[in-house]
């Protein structure tokens, strides 16, 4: 399976980029890396280009909570990427957060999972359990 992934936004912070792009092959994905500084157009226009079924999306300044909002203008830009699986993590506000807060708004963005501060394994893991659901059906993608 396909995944785009890399860092949104305005965002320098490059380790978990690495981590992500191996764990990922690790799993068995086919990965596009994007890296870090990555604008919301051009995950669109790489999931596009690659046709991935995955877009994974860090965020570790908190930055991310900015550009969020244009998730669903650009979906509706983008007709062909209805079945995309939306996927982000790190660090989702500026300061702590709060998961119960912070993760029904990026739902509400768009985003299939939302892992505000968790192990990126057990976020591959919350992946790997949608994508099982959704084939057995029982997810709506
Ligand atoms: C190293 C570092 C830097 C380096 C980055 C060097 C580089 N090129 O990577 C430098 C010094 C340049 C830097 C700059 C800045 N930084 Co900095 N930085 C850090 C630091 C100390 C470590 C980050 C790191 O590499 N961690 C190691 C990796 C492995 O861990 P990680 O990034 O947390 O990623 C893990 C998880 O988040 C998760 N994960 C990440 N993405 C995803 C996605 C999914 C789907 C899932 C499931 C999991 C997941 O898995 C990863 C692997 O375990 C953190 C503090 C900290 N202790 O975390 C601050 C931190 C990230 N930085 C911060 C800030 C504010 C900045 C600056 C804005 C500071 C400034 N005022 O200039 C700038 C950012 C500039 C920019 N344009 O982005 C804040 C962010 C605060 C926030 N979100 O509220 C932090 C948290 C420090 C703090 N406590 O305030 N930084």
């Amino acid at each position: 399976m396909k995944v785009v992934t890399g860092v949104v936004g305005n965002d320098i912070h490059v380790v978990a980029n690495r981590l992500i792009d191996l764990s990922l092959q690790a799993r068995g994905y086919e990965v596009f890396n994007l890296g870090v500084n990555t604008y919301l157009e051009e995950f669109f226009d790489a999931a596009v280009e690659t046709g991935a079924e995955v877009l994974l999306i860090s965020s570790l300044n908190g930055e991310a909570e900015g550009w969020g909002r244009e998730v669903k203008s650009l979906k509706r830009e983008y007709k062909d990427l209805d079945d995309l699986i939306m996927v982000i993590g790190g660090n989702l506000t500026v300061g702590t957060g709060n998961a119960e807060e912070i993760v029904p708004k990026y739902k509400n963005y768009g985003f299939d999972i939302v892992c505000h501060q968790i192990d990126l394994n057990t976020g591959l893991d919350m992946l790997e359990e949608f994508i099982q659901q959704r084939d057995a059906g029982g997810q709506s993608k």
